[in-house]
């Protein structure tokens, strides 16, 4: 890490690279992207890119080689630590996945007991074991690299352990999800040590957070009879209290102005219109703070 710039580690390609570089330019840090694939640097703040294979990021940011970082949670527990390992700061509300196990479609399963005296391949040995041990289940773990998916089909296993998102590689392969053992997205950690560059990583998590929360808010104004606010505030989606204006020349009429923390649908509006409002406009947010 060095003492004048603060170092953000993050997945070089594979499926997070590209959001990791988005939300960090979403945040307003302004990338170039120099001759150097495993560094980028940020030219409106002391901050560097360092571009690595997921697998590192851990390490990376617990042994203070980076200050924070972006990485599955899924890498993150499954890591081991010889120290303190990194504090998670935020779920940044992409990459996300589920660590599965699954069966041979039609297999008969009745619970993690089921599982007892079976092999199951994985990647993730660590998480695994976490999981068989709380259920008091002993099971074989068959420790793979990739392409998990076809180890019941090669006899190596009967069951595997491995990462799903839409069920498509399960499902080509004959599989069905019969357990979760973690629930995973994108996170950002921070290294387990006071940092010098505290005031700037404390900014840049503000940041993310405004970043986060913004994606899929809504911005909600209609106009409606006062009589129908109550209602209002029920229909509309993780809304807080709402700005409430009378409307000149409207009598009861007022406009209403609030921040949806959620989509809003047609559904929603169609409540809305028959709740008493009119002229309603949902508007995109770009930042929030
Ligand atoms: O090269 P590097 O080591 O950096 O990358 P990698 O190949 O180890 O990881 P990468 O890029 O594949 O994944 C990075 C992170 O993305 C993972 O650690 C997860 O946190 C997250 N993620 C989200 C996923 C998936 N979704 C996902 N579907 N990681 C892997 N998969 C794989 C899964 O292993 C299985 O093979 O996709 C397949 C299943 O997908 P579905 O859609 O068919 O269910
Ligand atoms: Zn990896």
């Amino acid at each position: 890490m060095s003492a004048e710039r603060l170092t953000i580690a993050l997945q070089k390609g594979g499926r997070l690279g590209e959001q990791s570089l988005e939300l960090v330019a979403a945040a307003g840090l302004r990338i170039t992207k120099g001759a150097n694939e495993l560094l980028y640097r940020v030219e409106n703040y002391p901050i560097d890119l360092l571009r690595v294979r997921d697998d590192d990021i851990p390490t990376f940011v617990a042994d203070g080689v980076a200050d924070i970082g972006i990485v599955g949670r899924n890498v993150l527990e499954e890591h081991p630590f010889d120290g303190p390992a990194p504090e998670v700061v935020m779920a940044l509300g992409f990459g996300r996945c589920d660590l599965k196990i699954a069966l041979p479609a039609g297999s008969d399963y009745a619970g993690p007991k089921s599982l007892e005296g079976q092999r199951i391949a994985t990647s993730y040995p660590h998480l695994l074991g976490r999981y068989l041990r709380d259920y008091g289940i002993v099971a074989e773990i068959i420790e793979m690299r990739g392409a998990v998916e076809v180890a019941p089909r090669l006899k190596l296993a009967q069951a595997i352990c491995d990462l799903v998102s839409t069920g498509a590689t399960l499902e080509a392969n004959g599989l069905q999800a019969v357990a979760t053992v973690l629930r995973s997205e994108a996170v950002l950690i921070r290294a387990p040590r006071a940092s010098p560059h505290a005031p700037l990583i404390e900014s840049i998590i503000q940041r993310f957070k405004g970043v986060t929360a913004s994606r899929g808010a809504k911005y909600v104004m209609m106009n409606a009879p006062r009589s129908a606010l109550p209602q209002i505030s029920r229909i509309l989606p993780g809304a807080g209290a709402p700005t409430v204006t009378p409307l000149a020349g409207e009598g009861d009429r007022v406009a209403v102005h609030a921040v949806c923390q959620e989509s809003v649908f047609w559904e929603t509006l169609e409540e809305l219109k028959r709740a008493g409002a009119s002229a309603i406009l949902v508007l995109p947010i770009e930042k929030m703070m």
